[in-house]
């Protein structure tokens, strides 16, 4: 059964209802519906959307600013199936003005498409706009003020959806299969190439060494995994959009061969993916967190060559705000759902979901502290018995990490510090196994002005020291793991 990207008012269904059985347009409610009102509030997955729609056109800061600001002034970063006079979407865009049919308007990923490629050509033609009369250039406004006036508000938004759109709870990357994991960038930008640096045990050797040159691109959610069972881990990629496609690219120890569809809706839209082997047969699968009020997660198993039909494993888990992430917190070799709610220091909860092979049981609480706010949550096993544990960087100037060990059925350690600078503000942390004693590590892409990756090694009680293992990899804007 295939899943619906949006959901469309009811309203507006009939209305497109009339359009589709050739309703002349004087009497089509559509796009003559005035708005009672508009939310006070911004709806998360249109931002999000918004967010991913722009960074597949490789668009730069000031048009991404830009598509936020007219976003906000037209609709608050709502899909509104009204508006003035003809106007529809989170753009407030016309039908009888070019922008496209109604039905075309109402899909937030095709209203964002049209915003940001002609945004870019108002950038381009007028380098010294600012972001707000870019937005002018392309929405023609009556009040060609407003747009600069929310840019305050327009970054919020967009730091909440980058925030939003760059998580990843862990996933292993031992991409030669020796044990050992390595680190992968992708660039994500109109290149779209991957690099690898293989671990040497003490050191990621390799700069420059390209393993795939076309994968992955801006707005997708790049992830890894062994998705054929081969005892390489492989990289996936999440296109979202309206497409909702998932590529693969297996690895044969020294690259990835070419990108392959392995399934071809799964995770569209605002939707987060993330991938583990939840029925424990040796390949790892595909998850989806729809990641909104629903809080419905599908599955799609992988059979070695593709990944069968998305199956929903539970009804409510990490809605959004929250921080899923996928790990076999209880050992039996299946990987179970983990969420950090992120609230306050007396709402930082964490609520794991078991797999049983065949769905994710109830909602169980693990731990009531820990990932506070705006911390980075990380799921591994490091201390080494076959239990995944949590840890969380503060990446602030405290640089603090702490962790909380699986005892197979809750976490075990509240405020315990393992690391006491590691993983500074915009810098991006990751864990895995770099020295193969069974043991997961913590890593850190510095990115900025070094691009330098620093490894603290498990001890089996805290991380030692970071050292450098790489001085160049992991551009800004890339996604590590
Ligand atoms: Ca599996
Ligand atoms: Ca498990
Ligand atoms: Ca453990
Ligand atoms: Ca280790």
């Amino acid at each position: 059964m295939r899943r619906k990207l949006l959901a469309i008012p009811l309203a507006l269904c009939t209305a497109l209802a009339a359009v589709a059985v050739g309703v002349p347009a004087q009497a089509d409610p559509i796009g003559t519906l005035a708005c009672p009102s508009i939310p006070a509030n911004h709806d998360p997955a249109i931002t999000l959307i918004v967010y991913r729609v722009a960074r597949a056109h490789n668009v730069n800061d000031k048009v991404l600013l830009s598509a936020f600001e007219a976003g906000w002034v037209e609709s608050h970063m709502n899909n509104l199936p009204c508006g003035d006079k003809s106007s529809l979407g989170v753009f407030q865009q016309r039908w009888d003005y070019g922008w496209g049919t109604p039905e075309q308007i109402m899909d937030p990923v095709y209203a964002t498409t049209q915003y940001v490629t002609r945004a870019i050509v108002c950038d381009s033609n007028n380098p010294g706009f600012t972001a707000g009369q870019v937005a002018q250039c392309v929405q023609r406004s009556g009040f060609p003020d407003r747009y600069d006036q929310v840019a305050a508000k327009a970054r919020t938004l967009l730091a909440e959806a980058a925030r939003t759109h760059a998580i990843a709870g862990g996933s292993p990357t031992d991409v030669t299969g020796d044990g050992r994991d390595d680190v992968l960038t992708f660039t994500q930008n109109g290149l779209a190439d991957v690099y690898v640096a293989t671990s040497t045990g003490s050191a990621f050797a390799g700069t420059s060494a390209k393993w795939n040159d076309f994968f992955s691109i801006g707005g997708e959610t790049a992830s890894s995994g062994d998705v054929n069972g081969d005892g390489r881990d492989d990289i996936v990629t999440f296109a979202h959009s309206n497409t909702g496609d998932v590529y693969v690219a297996l690895s044969n120890g020294s690259a990835f061969g070419g990108g392959q569809k392995w399934h071809d809706w799964f995770a569209p839209g605002a939707e987060i993916g993330a991938v583990g082997d939840v029925d424990g047969d040796g390949r790892d699968d595909l998850v989806a967190f729809t990641h909104n009020p629903a809080g419905d997660v599908y599955v799609a198993l992988s059979t070695g060559t593709s990944f069968g039909p998305g199956q929903k494993w539970h009804e409510f888990f990490s809605p959004f705000g929250e921080y899923p992430a996928v790990g076999d917190v209880d050992g039996d070799g299946k990987a179970d759902l983990i969420t950090f709610t992120q609230g306050p220091a007396s709402a930082a909860d964490v609520i794991v979901a078991r797999s049983t092979g065949t769905a994710f049981g109830a909602a169980q609480k693990w731990h009531d502290l820990f990932a506070v706010g705006s911390e980075l949550p990380r799921v591994g096993d490091v201390n080494g018995d076959g239990k995944d544990d949590i840890v969380t960087f503060t990446c602030d100037a405290n640089a603090d990490v702490y962790a909380a060990v699986s005892t197979g059925t809750s976490f075990a350690g509240t405020t315990v510090k393992w690391n006491d600078f590691f993983c500074l503000t915009g810098e991006f942390p990751y864990l895995g196994d770099f020295d193969g004693d069974g043991r997961d590590d913590i890593v850190v892409f510095t990115k900025g002005a070094t691009n330098d990756v620093y490894v603290g090694l498990s001890t089996g009680t805290a991380f030692a020291g970071g050292a450098k293992w790489h001085d160049f990899f992991g551009l800004n804007g890339e996604a590590t793991l």
